[in-house]
């Protein structure tokens, strides 16, 4: 996946915005701790209807959003580029296949996508990408391919509030690295940061690389393995 190139992330919401979506912080107390950035692997072995994709050089992961001082998240703005496997088919019979930007965390399915709760509440509408080829899987009920992109931005409601948030779920080809644009607003003020998550599954040469990335965009490595996460170091409000 390496050879594929990223494009440009381009933020689809501003943090004028998120703060409307975050509307019901009514005090921001001094930040105590970090926003982090969560990779979990979840599996190589796919499930139906991409039992087929197993075996064909792709990987599912899990990108979360957490704290680590249990100040809770009330909204996420997130834009992922990376070579992301999707599953689209026709909605509305109108031959024309269509966009399936969101999903259950951690399916295990072969379908890329957002992983919002079902009561989140949209200010930039989830998007992404499909160029309907380049997947091993046959078109047949669904259109395969591979997109270039994930992204979206929600405010989650008090009662749904935790200090963890399920973002997205990636299905990419083994090895792949991803370019994470977030925003984040949370109880302890909003934060915002792009990282580098490689998906690999050891501390690699192309990982320490990327700590000389990422520490010159100001952020910190704390894990690297099958669990990993970075951390902003830049507070906006
Ligand atoms: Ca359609
Ligand atoms: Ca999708």
């Amino acid at each position: 996946m390496n050879s594929l190139g990223f494009c440009t992330a381009r933020r689809t919401m501003s943090l004028a915005a998120l703060a409307v979506l975050a509307s019901a912080v009514l005090a921001a107390p001094p930040a105590r701790g970090g926003v982090f950035v969560d990779a979990t692997r979840v599996t190589s072995t796919f499930d139906a209807p991409e039992t087929s994709l197993t075996g064909k050089g792709f990987e599912a992961w899990q990108i979360d959003v957490l704290t680590d001082n249990g100040d809770l998240i009330t909204a996420v703005d997130v834009s992922l580029l990376g070579a992301f496997h999707q599953r689209w088919y026709d909605l509305d019979f109108d031959a024309v296949p269509d966009p399936t930007p969101l999903g259950a965390p951690s399916d295990g399915r072969g379908d890329s996508h957002l992983t919002p709760t079902a009561e989140a509440r949209f200010g930039t509408a989830p998007e992404e990408n499909n160029n309907v080829w380049d997947s091993p899987l046959p078109d047949g009920a669904f259109d395969y391919g591979i997109g270039t992109y994930l992204r979206g931005a929600w405010g989650i409601p008090s009662p749904q509030r935790s200090d963890r948030v399920a973002a997205a779920y990636v299905v990419v080809p083994i090895g792949s690295d991803l370019v994470g644009d977030f925003a984040v607003a949370t109880t302890g003020g909003t934060f915002e940061f792009r990282s580098v998550i490689p998906l690999c599954p050891e501390p690699s040469t192309l990982w320490l690389g990327a700590i000389g990335l990422v520490a010159s965009a100001g952020l910190r490595i704390v894990r690297c393995g099958r669990r990993r996460r970075t951390s902003h170091r830049r507070q906006l409000t």
